[in-house]
């Protein structure tokens, strides 16, 4: 309850923070994006992750300033970064199941690419399975966005009930291999088998496929000798704060 009170103050205190993770061309190791993971900067608990604090969002609706927070600022620093000189990186956000049921969530994310003046190839949604069981509700919603022009990510691709289904119904541009399978293609026959099936599905649908959670030489080298073609995970970079990353920002092509 404390938390949730103060969760409400938290945007206009600025307390909120977005990390950029980058995502890797496993080909030539040169940084072609990345995914956007908000922080809360809580004056005496220090940093709070949101596994702590979205659900809480969730419940309460919060979700949706804060969900619009992360956009529009994601969008600022694709365009400062574009000022900058890097003038292709490609920002992923995560959407919350809430987002869907807005309303106006394509209308105000339409406004605020017009008002950061981002061209809409530029940005990409990553949402999971789960949020896309109400069929008839949430297909619109994604036939919009891909008809501005927006990328969509199938986020933890593989832990759902129902992938190829939403493989085969949604307009979906890329999907994520959910970190478990990741984790131990190099451990375990059928686990490799899956990756490597997956892989070649993408490649057979045309569509882009990331490794997510690479922590491993041993991991990568696997990825690399199956054509995936991305990937993103704690052997290349953590989540970092936007000045850290500029660092490292010479990694891109
Ligand atoms: O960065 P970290 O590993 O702590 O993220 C944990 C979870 O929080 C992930 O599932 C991630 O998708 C989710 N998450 C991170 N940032 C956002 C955000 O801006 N909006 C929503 N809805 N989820 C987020
Ligand atoms: O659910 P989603 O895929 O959005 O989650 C992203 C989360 O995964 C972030 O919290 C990020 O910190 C975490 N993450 C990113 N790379 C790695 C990794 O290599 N290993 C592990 N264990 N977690 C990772
Ligand atoms: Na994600
Ligand atoms: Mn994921």
């Amino acid at each position: 309850v404390e938390l949730e009170k103060q969760l409400k103050t938290a945007l206009q205190e600025n307390e909120f923070k977005l990390f950029y993770q980058p995502k890797v061309d496993l080909g030539t190791g040169k940084i072609k994006g990345v995914e956007a993971l908000i922080r809360w900067f809580h004056k005496e608990k220090g940093i709070i992750h949101p596994i702590d604090f979205i659900p809480i969002a969730e419940e309460t609706d919060l979700i949706l300033p804060i969900g619009e927070w992360v956009i529009r600022t994601a969008c600022e620093q694709i365009k400062a970064w574009q000022e900058a000189g890097i003038p292709s990186m490609i920002m992923a956000v995560n959407l919350s199941a809430r987002q869907l049921y807005q309303p106006n969530l394509v209308e105000n994310i339409r406004k605020i690419l017009m008002d950061t003046q981002i061209d809409p190839k530029h940005l990409e949604i990553e949402l999971t399975e789960s949020m896309m069981m109400d069929v008839d509700h949430v297909l619109p919603i994604l036939q919009q966005l891909k008809q501005i022009g927006i990328k969509i990510s199938l986020d933890d691709f593989g832990k759902g009930y129902s992938s190829l289904y939403f493989l085969k119904e949604f307009p979906i541009d890329k999907i994520k291999i959910d970190r478990s399978f990741v984790q131990k293609c190099t451990k375990d026959a059928k686990n490799a088998t899956i990756v490597k099936t997956i892989i070649a599905m993408t490649h057979q649908l045309n569509i882009e496929v990331i490794a997510e959670g690479i922590e491993t030489k041993e991991q990568l080298i696997f990825l690399q000798q199956n054509l995936c073609n991305r990937g993103q995970g704690f052997l290349f970079s953590k989540p970092l704060p936007p000045e850290e990353l500029v660092e490292i920002f010479h990694e891109i092509e």
